[in-house]
């Protein structure tokens, strides 16, 4: 029995612009999902992962499957559609998982033939006895998965292209920010694999690179923070030589002893959700947690980044709170701050969130005919309506401070700050040049935005 795994692709998502930008092929990410699948996966089934972040696949010409399985972000939704229409009209039964199956249930359902909702541990075995008996029902649940158990991840399956490997040692968050899908998909309880699982399939990972793809590495109580130090020694008597990047929380620079541990594991870069320069959009966000008194941002910054570890800082933008102006104080912020890299979003209401809910009551979801206006949801384009902010001037707003904190005497002060301190000169440099060829590709995608946009509104005026 074949069973194909697929991946759509955006071409609305930079990374994936790797001919128009060479240095986005160090930022391709590999599927994990459909590697943890496929280790749920018997040895009967001869499977196939298709990334198509790698290329678009010629499927005509590929052996006809018996099963194809397909994971989708919502902005991956359209996409997955074309690839499941594609396989049903040859009659091959086309099953859907992951974030946008579990939110999107009703539209998901439409367009293929079974749904699987939650984590997939416990139920993909029944899923594909059932397609083996030609028995497939309409919709699995999978609910949270217990994950002391999961079976290895098949990181030998995907082609060797990838610079980073990836891998996933905790499941939840219980902080539940209001623009994240996090809490709603995986929970609030902040689940641990064991350590010497997490020890053995990094030893798997053949990439020196690997994308820890937490959404809370240390997670919140002391008790979390106790595994990872656990954790971090683990791995580093185990003398894996790895580097990896993760997510954390700022609380990841509270504690000496962590950051000791986690530099020791092989952690050379951490991505941080700052979100929003003030404590009223911090409220908004239901980000509370960066809201601890007297935290001086740039002291937590450079105690993680004495330990060689470069700092990424997110900022979100286009708060209710946020004004003309916004863009340019997000940048010298993150100057401020020293962080490595800027990451700025669109507050963007993805389906399940709290955000969606109060912006939907309030009529303010912009783009929405879907599922053709998902693949905007890529938090790279505004598809809300902003509360100070017209679409002409927040777009405005994320050009200058893209091309304030990417200018290059900026990134030659931070290469040279780097060079300096013997933090990772090389790769900083390299990131930061990633980003700033994206800003031309951004200024093009927000041009013909503005003309989708201006057709959508148009079209709407008419009916
Ligand atoms: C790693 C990651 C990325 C990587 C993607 C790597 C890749 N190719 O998969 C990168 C950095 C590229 C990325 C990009 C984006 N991401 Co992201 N990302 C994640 C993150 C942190 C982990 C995903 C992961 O690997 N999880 C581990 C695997 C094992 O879990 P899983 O994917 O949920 O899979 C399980 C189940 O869902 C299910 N399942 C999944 N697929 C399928 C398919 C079938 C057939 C079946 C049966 C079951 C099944 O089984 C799996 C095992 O239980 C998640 C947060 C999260 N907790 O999921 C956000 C998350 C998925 N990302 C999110 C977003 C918004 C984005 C971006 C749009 C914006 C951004 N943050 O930059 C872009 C879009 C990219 C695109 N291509 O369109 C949102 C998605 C919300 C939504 N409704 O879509 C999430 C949930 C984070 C959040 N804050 O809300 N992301
Ligand atoms: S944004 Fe980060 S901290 Fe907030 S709920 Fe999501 S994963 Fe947790």
């Amino acid at each position: 029995m074949r069973l194909y795994l697929i991946n759509p692709s955006n071409p609305l998502v930079s990374i994936v612009k790797v001919k128009e930008s060479r240095w986005n092929r160090y930022r391709v990410w590999k599927p994990l999902s459909l590697m943890v699948l496929a280790g749920l996966t018997p040895p009967s089934w001869e499977i196939t992962i298709v990334d198509e972040n790698l290329g678009l696949p010629d499927y005509p010409a590929m052996p006809r499957p018996d099963l194809v399985g397909i994971t989708a972000f919502t902005s991956q939704a359209n996409r997955a559609y074309k690839v499941a229409a594609h396989f049903r009209n040859i009659g091959v039964p086309v099953v859907m998982g992951g974030i946008h199956a579990t939110m999107c249930l009703d539209e998901v359902m439409e367009r293929v033939d079974s749904v699987v909702t939650g984590e997939a541990e416990v139920i993909w075995q029944q899923v594909l006895d059932d397609a083996l008996h030609g028995n497939l029902k309409r919709r699995y649940e999978g609910g949270l998965a217990d994950i002391n158990y999961v079976p290895l991840t098949r990181h030998d399956l995907l082609a060797s292209w990838y610079t980073f490997g990836a891998i996933q040692t905790t499941r939840g968050c219980p902080l539940n920010c209001s623009f994240c899908s996090v809490t709603a998909f995986n929970g609030a309880r902040y689940r641990q694999r064991p350590i010497p699982d997490v020890v053995r399939e990094f030893q798997s990972i053949r990439e020196k690179r690997v994308l820890v793809v937490d959404d809370n590495l240390i997670g919140t109580r002391p008790e979390h923070i106790a595994r990872a130090k656990d954790m971090f020694l683990a791995m580093a008597q185990a003398n894996l030589r790895k580097e990896w990047i993760a997510q954390a929380t700022i609380n990841f620079a509270d504690d000496e002893e962590l950051l000791t541990l986690a530099s020791k594991a092989g952690c050379r870069g951490i991505f941080i959700g700052f979100e929003s320069l003030s404590p009223e959009g911090l409220q908004e966000l239901g980000k509370k947690f960066n809201l601890l008194k007297g935290r001086d941002f740039r002291a937590s910054v450079r105690r993680i980044q004495k330990h060689n570890i470069l700092v990424v800082g997110s900022f979100i933008i286009g708060l209710d709170i946020d004004e003309a102006g916004i863009g340019k104080r997000i940048a010298e912020a993150a100057r401020r701050y020293g962080v490595d890299n800027l990451n700025v979003l669109f507050l963007t209401p993805l389906p399940g969130t709290r955000l969606w809910d109060q912006l939907k009551s309030e009529d303010r979801i912009a783009l929405s005919t879907f599922p053709e206006d998902w693949k905007y949801y890529t938090l790279t384009f505004p598809t809300a309506r902003y509360k100070h902010l017209s679409l002409d001037s927040i777009i405005e707003e994320m050009l200058g401070c893209e091309r304030d904190f990417y200018s290059i005497p900026h990134i030659l002060r931070r290469a040279l700050g780097n060079l300096w301190h013997r933090r990772q000169p090389l790769i900083s440099l390299v990131s930061n040049l990633s980003y700033r060829s994206n800003l031309r590709l951004n200024s093009k995608a927000y041009a013909d935005f503005k003309g989708y946009w201006g057709n959508r509104h148009n079209c709407l005026k008419q009916t």
